[in-house]
């Protein structure tokens, strides 16, 4: 067996955290021989409460963890870690304008790029989940610069590629996992555009021949759906898609792509330049890197949903550097 590898995950104490725990202790993400050890990291207020999500742990015996290390310190939690998993961030209260929630977030991901220059290595691999994932992710990539690179900082729109596949393997009778090339292009929020245009089954073309607008704002609305049901935002299904996005990142793609928050340098798709926007993706297994999937085509259709998704991302990213002046 190799050595164990450091993963940290944020927001130990909370919702998501408890159902991904479980998934990267088996083994489901870094392989069945991968040893782990876990850093878990939330606030002072959270601590009792991480006192038992680590007495569980413990208590399911997981074969592969080497070592289980709960802390509410951001140095020690981002010392010499191969991976983040970025979940914790301050939720939304009642009365918060979207504006302060961005201050708000913004400041815990500043800190957090901080402590990744200040305690990580370079080839750290960091998934932002925590909202807003693409504008957090790119605010943690700034003030982790330049020891580490901005391609090392990705947000997640997986779940919504998880949630378009089932949609569209439940509406042409097929297997979920045979459904390949869903897209999810730009922001983690309600302007993304879910694309099934290039949606193959086993490798062959689905007959979508226009853009499904009842699947599209299916996807775009399904959090506050599961919120309104569940009283409870999406966890489940958050966590599993954490787990398939950095499985994927870790261990390669194949030729089928998947949807990934990734720096834009302005020269994809007509995508801005400096925002963290979600691209089909695929990633090379031995270098890890994950490289956008060019020369696909986009009507007009497609080619407005990603200027408005696009225009989103850089009002955010306004907003959250102006909430940093003079940090950087
Ligand atoms: P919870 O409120 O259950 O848990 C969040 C945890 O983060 C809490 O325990 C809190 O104390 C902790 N936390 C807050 N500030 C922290 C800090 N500075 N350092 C470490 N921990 C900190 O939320 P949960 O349901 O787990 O959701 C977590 C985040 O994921 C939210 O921002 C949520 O909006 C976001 N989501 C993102 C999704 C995506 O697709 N990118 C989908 C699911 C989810 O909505």
């Amino acid at each position: 067996m190799s050595s164990s590898i450091k993963v940290l995950i944020t927001g130990a104490a909370g919702q998501i955290a408890y159902s991904l725990i479980p998934i990267v202790a088996r083994g489901d993400v870094f392989g069945k021989n991968q040893p782990v050890t876990l850093i878990l990291l939330d606030i002072p207020q959270m601590s009792t409460v991480l006192d038992g999500v680590v007495m569980e742990i413990m208590d399911c015996a997981f074969p592969l963890l080497h070592e289980i290390i709960p802390t509410t310190d951001e140095a020690t939690a981002f010392k010499d870690i191969d991976v983040a998993f970025l979940v914790g961030s301050m939720p939304r209260r009642e009365g918060m304008e979207r504006k302060d929630l961005l201050a708000a977030n913004v400041k815990i991901f500043a800190s957090q790029g901080k402590a990744l220059a200040a305690h990580s290595s370079p080839d750290v691999k960091v998934l932002v989940v925590g909202n807003p994932a693409n504008t957090n992710a790119l605010i943690c990539s700034k003030f982790a610069a330049p020891k580490i690179p901005p391609e090392n900082f990705t947000a997640m729109t997986r779940l919504d590629q998880n949630r378009a596949s089932a949609q569209v393997a439940a509406k042409h009778k097929v297997a979920v996992k045979d459904v390949q090339n869903v897209i999810i292009w730009g922001n983690h929020s309600s302007t993304q555009f879910p694309d099934v245009s290039n949606a193959v089954c086993n490798g062959t073309k689905l007959p979508f021949t226009k853009h499904d607008p009842d699947m599209i704002s299916l996807v775009q609305k399904r959090g506050a759906a599961v919120i309104a049901a569940r009283k409870l935002s999406s966890a489940m299904s958050a966590a599993k898609a954490a787990a398939d996005h950095m499985h994927d990142w870790w261990n390669g793609t194949g030729s089928s792509y998947v949807s990934m928050g990734v720096m834009s340098d302005g020269t994809h798709y007509g995508a801005p330049k400096d925002v963290i926007f979600s691209f089909p993706c695929t990633v090379c297994p031995k270098s890890k890197q994950w490289k956008i999937v060019d020369g696909l085509a986009l009507d007009d259709f497609a080619k407005d949903k990603l200027r408005i998704t696009g225009q989103e991302l850089e009002e955010e990213r306004k907003e959250a550097l102006s909430a940093t002046t003079g940090q950087l």
